[in-house]
């Protein structure tokens, strides 16, 4: 896969070279580019933002730097990144594309959109700062790949950066050969291996720990009644904290 970010601040991004992503990409299954949004204006102070028409408080992203950073993201033959020389993007189709928008306003981002997203060869997110991108150009973007817009919950955050770390994350701890064990993807909070249940609380050694110990049954090597007690233990805690995901009672 080849992920995009288009940003004002690149610097954000740097985590992403650490831990589970850094090694995709070292290991070759992930190709990362950070660019500048800035890098698409042509004035001297490098203005990506105007206030907006029809009045209100806060600044808007004009179009122009984004319709600039899209047309060169999204031409087959300027690739700042691509050092392979022929220019070509036979493993990036447009077709198999997605222009990722995060934004409070977007549809809520969840795992099996984070599984279906890891399954396309190219993500271009396009981090928004202020109070958003001028529409123009999600509209215009619509017209040549598959654009979503992504929301991380009910909550603000300054910018579409910390959300575009957290959806990556997501995304490709999904790709095949990422992660060691998948075997651990299947049982987690929110897989589908997991009846959309949460977790299961976990324990490891020492057996007694500061007075607390861990629940006998887990020592009984009775692998049926463990399965059952994890499921207890998961049909419990989602009854008590989200019981929005529990299948309905009616
Ligand atoms: Cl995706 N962006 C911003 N700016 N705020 C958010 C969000 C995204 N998801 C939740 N809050």
């Amino acid at each position: 896969m080849r992920i995009d970010v288009v940003s004002i601040f690149p610097d954000y991004f740097a985590p992403l070279q650490l831990s589970l992503v850094g090694k995709a990409i070292s290991a070759g299954l992930l190709h990362v580019a950070v660019h500048d949004l800035r890098h698409w204006t042509h004035d001297r102070h490098h203005t990506v933002d105007d206030t907006p028409y029809g009045g209100g408080a806060g600044m808007v992203m004009k179009p122009e730097p984004w319709g600039e950073a899209l047309d060169a993201l999204l031409s087959s033959d300027d690739n700042p990144d691509d050092n392979r020389g022929d220019g070509g993007r036979d493993d990036t189709a447009l077709d198999d594309t997605v222009l990722v928008v995060p934004t409070p306003s977007g549809h809520r981002f969840s795992q099996p959109i984070a599984q279906d997203l890891s399954q396309k060869s190219r993500l271009i997110f396009a981090c928004g700062r202020y109070e958003g991108i001028d529409r123009r150009v999600i509209e215009h973007a619509r017209t040549r790949v598959q654009v979503r817009e992504l929301s991380l919950g009910d909550y603000v955050l300054n910018g579409g950066e910390v959300a575009t770390l957290a959806m990556v994350e997501a995304i490709v701890r999904l790709i095949p050969g990422v992660i060691g064990n998948p075997e651990s993807l299947s049982e987690e909070s929110h897989s589908e291996g997991n009846e959309g249940l949460l977790e299961y609380p976990v324990y490891t050694k020492p057996p007694l720990w500061r007075g607390l110990e861990v629940p006998p049954v887990l020592f009984s090597g009775h692998h049926a009644q463990i399965a059952s007690w994890r499921r207890q233990q998961a049909l419990e805690l989602t009854r008590r904290r989200r019981p929005d995901l529990l299948p309905r009672q009616d």
